[in-house]
């Protein structure tokens, strides 16, 4: 294949455009990141509101300066030795050398040691997340495409809520809808009914879904669980005290056409606010339900 000057130029051109549009893509990425959590600064994760969400906070930073302070020993020492000893300084390649047990043991004990010292605080997260005991608040998440029920239990039982895309968003993101996505409040991140939890109380959720898999994500919670049809699975997160607000999340899991419009937004409350929200909740549910049970019994006589 013969190749002239001008393909390598256009090329290159090419190259450089595939680069601009990647790091432009990055750079997007970063800050739909941040522009979805509450605590994130949209380069690093979110610090998060929950124990768990600091305790996963801690450990990705200390992996990441591990890996920092061997990108910088490795590659150091590698610039180093090609500058140090390059042929035009007069380095002679050592021919001789072919093999060192010394130098393969230190190369594999180092490594594992590394390893081991990373793994010890991951295991310790891990089964943090997964210990669902004790808790005060249990809900029933359930996926459908493309929308959230949450069925309360415990204290809140009988209160059961789907939560879809809100109104505004919905009609901004229909194609020729005329309207710019950002004049849009928390665009495609606004539901109508929010979940409404307490804070400082260890909450339980029940995942689980009527169609296909979903996954219910809140950065700000260090929460993040898969929702499969025919499975029940456990997540828990408890909210700091005094950290009461709107924390918002996406379904995490491509699980189809609408994937992008089942935001996640949950309202956290002091226990008092919850209580009274609660309270509100079951005296709107049950006139409705005992109006209609009046009508069914009327149309029965
Ligand atoms: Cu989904």
């Amino acid at each position: 294949m013969t190749v002239t000057r001008g393909d390598d130029g256009r090329n290159a051109a090419r190259a450089r455009r595939f680069g601009v549009a990647g790091a432009l893509c990055l750079a997007a990425l970063g800050w739909a990141a941040g522009a979805a959590a509450n605590t994130s600064n949209g380069y690093n994760l979110p610090l998060g509101v929950t124990e768990v969400s600091r305790d996963i906070y801690a450990l990705h930073m200390e992996v990441f300066w591990i890996c920092a302070g061997i990108a910088v020993l490795v590659f150091g020492a590698m610039i180093y030795s090609l500058l140090k000893f390059r042929h035009s300084r007069g380095a002679v390649a050592d021919t001789t050398m072919s093999h060192s047990t010394q130098v393969e043991i230190i190369w594999t004990l180092i490594p594992a040691v590394i390893l081991v010292v990373m793994a010890i605080p991951a295991a310790k997260i891990i089964l943090k997340m997964e210990d669902t005991r004790n808790s005060e608040l249990s809900i029933r998440v359930t996926g459908y495409q493309w929308k959230w029920e949450y069925q309360y239990m415990d204290g809140a039982a009988g209160i059961d809520i789907f939560s879809t895309l809100a109104r505004d968003s919905n009609f901004a993101r229909q194609l020729h809808s005329g309207v710019d996505p950002k004049t849009v409040p928390n665009y495609l991140l606004e539901v109508d009914k929010p979940l409404v939890i307490p804070s400082g109380t260890k909450v339980r959720l029940l995942l689980t879904s009527q169609d296909v898999i979903h996954a219910w994500w809140v950065p700000d919670f260090g929460a993040k669980r898969s929702a499969v049809p025919g499975f029940v699975n456990e997540l828990w997160f408890r909210v700091d005290p005094g950290k009461e607000g709107i924390y918002r999340g996406q379904c995490a899991a491509l699980c189809g056409r609408d994937h992008g419009f089942m935001p996640i937004v949950v309202d956290v409350r002091t226990p008092d606010e919850f209580k009274k929200w609660v309270a509100d909740q079951k005296a709107a549910v049950q006139p409705a339900a005992a109006a209609s049970a009046n009508s069914a019994h009327a149309l029965a006589n």
